[in-house]
C-alpha cells in the first residue's frame, strides 16, 4: 500500500488580529493591539499551500471557526440580540471580547494529534482534538475542532474520534505541535515522540506529560513506539511556548536546536534506542541562540519529503533575513543529510502571532484509500483553491485595530464570510452560529 502525507493547514479566518492573548509567546505579546490584515493573511496562507502543492504534495485544509463566538459569550451571562451581545461586551468585558475573536483555529498543529493507521493497533487512523486548555481563546476551539475533524474524515470504516481530554490543565493538550513521528518511510510503523513541559522559571508549560500518554493510549500505540520526552525550561523561558518551535521530525530526521529537551543526551540515547534509524540534525547555541530560534522560527519550518525523496525546508521569510540563521541553513544543505533544499515563504501576518510555517498545518498520512475516503471538499486542487482566494477577496478586510472587535458591522461581516464558505464546502449549517 502507498502512503502520502498530506498537509491541512488552517484556512485564516477575517477576524485575524492581534490581541496579545498568549502569555509565553513573545511575538503575540510584543504586537499586541497592532493593525493586523486579515485578507493578507490568508492570501499568505494560501500562497504557502500553493507552494507545497507545486511541490507534488497533498494538501487540505480546515476551515476557519465562526468568530466571535457568540455561544461563548452567552455561556458567559450575556444576553440579547447578536449585536447587544457584542455591545455589552465591548463595555463589560473588552478582554472576553478580543478572546472570543481570536483566528487562532488557523494554526492547526494544534487542532488534533494524529496516529496514522500502519502505527495503531487497529489499523485504523486515529485523531484527538486537542483541548488547548493553557489559554482561554484557545480552549473554545476544541469542540469546533473535534466537529471539523469528524466532518472531514468522516469515514468510519477508516477514521476514528477521540474527544478532547477532560480535565482542563490537568491534561493540558496543544496537539501536534508537541508530537512528531519518526520512520523510514511515511507508511512505515513509527515511533512517536511526545515532548511535555513542565513549567518555567518565566513562562508556563502548556502540555502536559500525562495528556501525551492519554493520547498514545487512545490512539492505540505500543509502549515500544512511544518516546515521552520533557522540554528544556530554558527554551521555554526563551519563547518555545510548543516544541515545534525549536525543532521539528519527519521521516528519519529529526531537526532541532540542541537546547530543546531538559537533558539532551538522555532524550536522544531513547529516541535512538526506539527508532536506531534517526538521523538527528542540531543547530548548537554556538551557531544559533534560542534567541535567534525564537525571532525567526528556524525550526517552524515543514520538513517535507518530496516525491523524489529528498527533504525540503520550508522556512518563514524571517530565516533569510537572519544572517547567523541564514549560514547555518547553508551549512546544513551542504552537509551529508537528507536535507536538499530551503524555501522561504512570506507569512509574517501569522508569525506576528507567533505562528510559523509548521504551526499553520496539520499533517495526516494516508493511504489511498483513506485519501479517496477524505471529504474531497477539504482537499485543494487549482480550482478550489483559487475559488478560496477569491472568497477571502471578496470577504476580507485589510486592516483590523483593536476598536474593530467593538463595532457589531465586523461581526456581520465576519459571519457573512462564513456563511459564504459553508456555501462554498457544501457544509450546511455547521457552526454555532447558524444553529
Ligand atoms: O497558541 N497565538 C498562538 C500561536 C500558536 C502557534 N502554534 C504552534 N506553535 N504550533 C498561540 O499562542 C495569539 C493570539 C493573539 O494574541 O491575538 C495566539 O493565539
Amino acid at each position: 500500500m502507498t502512503y502520502s502525507e498530506y498537509n491541512f493547514d488552517g484556512l485564516i479566518g477575517p477576524t485575524h488580529n492581534y490581541a496579545g492573548l498568549s502569555f509565553g509567546n513573545l511575538a503575540s505579546a510584543n504586537n499586541a493591539g497592532a493593525a493586523s490584515n486579515p485578507r493578507e493573511a490568508a492570501l499568505q496562507g494560501l500562497g504557502k499551500m500553493r507552494e507545497a502543492m507545486a511541490l507534488g504534495l497533498g494538501q487540505g485544509f480546515l476551515p476557519p471557526h465562526d468568530r466571535p463566538h457568540l455561544k461563548t459569550l452567552r455561556a458567559l451571562g450575556f444576553t440579547g440580540t447578536d449585536r447587544q451581545i457584542i455591545e455589552k461586551a465591548a463595555v463589560i468585558e473588552p478582554q472576553l471580547l478580543a478572546n472570543c475573536y481570536a483566528a487562532s483555529p488557523m494554526w492547526t498543529a494544534n487542532a488534533g494529534t494524529v496516529a496514522p493507521s500502519p502505527d495503531t493497533a487497529d489499523g485504523k487512523v486515529h485523531f484527538t482534538a486537542a483541548n488547548l486548555a493553557a489559554n482561554f481563546h484557545r480552549s473554545i476551539e476544541a469542540d469546533t475542532t473535534a466537529r471539523v475533524l469528524s466532518h472531514i474524515f468522516h469515514d468510519a470504516q477508516y477514521f476514528v474520534h477521540h474527544e478532547p481530554l477532560p480535565g482542563a490543565m490537568h491534561f493540558g493538550d496543544e496537539g501536534a505541535a508537541n508530537h512528531g513521528r519518526l520512520c523510514e518511510n511515511h507508511g512505515d510503523k513509527a515511533v512517536h515522540l511526545f515532548v511535555y513541559g513542565e513549567d518555567g522559571e518565566t513562562f508556563p508549560a502548556r502540555q502536559k506529560l500525562r495528556a501525551s500518554e492519554a493520547v498514545a493510549r487512545n490512539h492505540q500505540l505500543g509502549s515500544a513506539q512511544c518516546v515521552f520526552v520533557k522540554q528544556s525550561a530554558a527554551a521555554l523561558d526563551a519563547g518555545a511556548f510548543h516544541n515545534d518551535v525549536v525543532g521539528v521530525a519527519n521521516g528519519r530526521v529529526l531537526f532541532l536546536h540542541e537546547d530543546s529537551f531538559a537533558d539532551r543526551d538522555a532524550a536522544y540515547a531513547a529516541i535512538r534506542e526506539k527508532a536506531p534509524f534517526v538521523e538527528i540534525v542540531e543547530a548548537t547555541s554556538k551557531a544559533v541562540s534560542l534567541e535567534d530560534c525564537i525571532k525567526t522560527y528556524l525550526f517552524n519550518s515543514q520538513l517535507l519529503t518530496l516525491p523524489g525523496g529528498e527533504m525540503a525546508l520550508l522556512l518563514p521569510a524571517e530565516s533569510e533575513e537572519n544572517p547567523r540563521v541564514k549560514a547555518f541553513l547553508e551549512e546544513t544543505l551542504a552537509k551529508n543529510n537528507p536535507i536538499n533544499r530551503v524555501i522561504y515563504k512570506n507569512v509574517r501576518e501569522s508569525m506576528r502571532n507567533g505562528g510559523g510555517p509548521a504551526c499553520l498545518r496539520l499533517r495526516v498520512v494516508l493511504s489511498e484509500a483513506e485519501a479517496s475516503a477524505v471529504n474531497a471538499n477539504f482537499i485543494l486542487n487549482e480550482k478550489k483553491i483559487t475559488q478560496l482566494e477569491g472568497w477571502v477577496k471578496n470577504h476580507y478586510r485589510d486592516r483590523v485595530v483593536p476598536d474593530d472587535l467593538r463595532d457589531p458591522e465586523f461581526m456581520d461581516e465576519s459571519f457573512a464570510a462564513m456563511q459564504a464558505l459553508t456555501d462554498i464546502l457544501a457544509m450546511g449549517a455547521f457552526y454555532d452560529f447558524q444553529r
